[in-house]
């Protein structure tokens, strides 16, 4: 069954015991953010509700994804890999042959007829609608690291539209409170909003913003995933929940909400302006120092009567974003298989930042083909971010960093197999290079290197016991130890 919104979530995990209501009063200001993240560093694998708020009467949500087991919960599958599964087929239909194919084919047709967002009059979130009187000091917003630069709203998804092909987007960044009515909008440069905002920035227009804090998990996973810009998030939420996300019309601004949200912020950017944001305790691991940003005007808050505040920290790898990524990641490597069908295996290591390395396997059928690979995924969204990217066969799992260790040592010889390329698109929390977004991208072949490869020497084979022999020692195995 879909998930309508957060509290219907919430309860699944609670009728499963992975939901933690703690009672005592939290301040929002650092206690709450180190609660969450010690909880994330043991590995509690629960969501965390905050019920008694210091300075708040909204209760405060955390770490509702912070397992591989809660984000399939989630999405209401077993295993995260099935959504990646849904979209390979949704790319790679059975095209029907015949009258019986066809037949077969219509209940997958009524489920896709199903998917689309749709309008409805009104919903939950407008329990209480605030305009002259809505106020960003009425929310919960945690300080997460002491040195940060204030309170930061980290969890919005943020709902724009490209001023020329009208296409939405939702992307989560995280916003800067400034005052009542202001806040930091850190989306960065590379990001779709990002550049629509520039795009409406240069014909004079303000860019409106409705900002979703609290909404069905699919929704949330939409926005932090990296839907092609074509592609609407609302739609590939319905997707990956089977079932369409009814949405209402803002209030004072022309975009649409999830009508089941907890709070939703509306407002705009004006062109022009920015203002100082940050430093923020970051997902690298530091403190992201103080640069420009947009700046969010508010002009209406929705929410709920009881609205929960959701929120998230982050910091060191690993924390509750590196499951969002690692199942988003998953979802993803459909269509990269799509176009690049020699692609066994792509991981993304938690430690490595999300996109800092890449560890891929691939079947390598002509020559020089990892290079190849690695062009293609630096070519990609979000993937373009990538620092490092490893390349290995197919015989190596890459999940196994002692394999992958292994395989890098004694398949590479570094001038031949490495490649390295200047002056690329970096990341923009990435602060190793030398200009900011600018910088160096390094591939590793690593995979076994062929005679048409330039290898001249004889590739020698990797060792491994005959069958007859590992079965002799595996049923004698306890009788050597007893
Ligand atoms: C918890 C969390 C916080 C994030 N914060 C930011 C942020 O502050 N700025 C940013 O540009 N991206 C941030 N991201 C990453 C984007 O949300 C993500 O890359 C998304 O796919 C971007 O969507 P877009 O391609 O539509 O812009 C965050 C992701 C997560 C999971
Ligand atoms: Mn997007």
């Amino acid at each position: 069954m879909p998930i309508n919104d957060l509290r219907e979530y919430m309860s699944i995990l609670e009728s499963r015991g992975k939901l933690v209501r703690v009672k005592p009063q939290v301040d929002p200001d650092l206690e709450v953010a180190e609660v969450l993240r010690r909880a994330c560093s043991n590995s509690l694998g629960k969501a965390i509700l905050f019920e008694n708020v210091k300075g708040s009467d909204l209760r405060i949500l955390g770490n509702a994804f912070s397992s591989d087991e809660l984000v399939a919960l989630s999405l209401g599958v077993g295993k995260v890999s099935e959504i990646g599964e849904k979209l390979g087929n949704l790319m790679n239909p059975d095209i029907p042959k015949g009258i019986l194919d066809s037949v077969r084919a219509l209940p997958r047709l009524r489920e896709m007829a199903g998917i689309a967002p749709k309008t409805v009059k009104t919903g939950p979130c407008k329990d209480i609608v605030m305009t002259a009187n809505a106020s960003l000091h009425s929310l919960p917003v945690l300080r997460v690291w002491p040195k940060d630069g204030g309170r930061f709203i980290t969890f919005p998804l943020v709902v724009t539209r490209n001023p020329d092909t009208g296409n939405t987007n939702i992307g989560v960044y995280r916003m800067q409170v400034y005052d009542e009515k202001t806040a930091g909008m850190h989306w960065q440069l590379h990001r779709s909003s990002s550049l629509s905002q520039r795009d409406a920035e240069r014909i004079g227009k303000r860019t409106e913003v409705a900002a979703v804090i609290g909404a069905d998990p699919a929704t949330i996973f939409a926005a932090v995933s990296p839907v092609p810009d074509a592609f609407d998030e609302y739609l590939f939420a319905g997707f990956v929940r089977g079932k369409g996300v009814d949405l209402v019309d803002c209030e004072t601004v022309d975009l649409k909400v999830p009508a089941n949200s907890e709070i939703v912020l509306e407002g705009y950017i004006e062109p022009g302006e920015r203002k100082p944001e940050g430093p923020f305790g970051d997902h690298t691991g530091y403190y992201t120092p103080v640069e420009s940003y947009p700046v969010f005007h508010l002009t209406a808050m929705t929410r709920r009567t009881d609205a929960i505040y959701h929120t998230t920290v982050v910091g060191k790898p690993v924390q509750e974003d590196a499951f969002l990524a690692k199942a988003a990641g998953s979802a993803f490597t459909a269509p990269v298989r799509l176009l690049l069908p020699e692609v066994t295996g792509l991981y993304l290591p938690p430690e490595g930042v999300f996109t800092g390395l890449a560890i891929v396997s691939i079947k390598k059928r002509y020559p020089a083909q990892a290079k190849k690979v690695m062009m293609a995924l630096w070519g990609l969204p979000q993937l373009m971010f990538l620092k490092f990217i490893i390349v290995l066969d197919d015989d190596i799992d890459i999940t196994n960093l002692k394999e992958v260790l292994w395989a890098t040592t004694t398949r590479v010889d570094p001038l031949r197999d490495i490649i390295l390329i200047g002056n690329a698109v970096t990341d923009s929390l990435d602060h190793s290079s030398p200009l900011p977004n600018v910088g160096s991208k390094m591939g590793i072949d690593a995979t076994k290197k062929w005679r048409e490869e330039g290898y001249e020497r004889e590739w020698p084979e990797v060792v491994d016991a005959d069958d007859a022999t590992k079965s002799l020692v595996n049923n004698k195995w306890n009788s050597y130890f007893a």
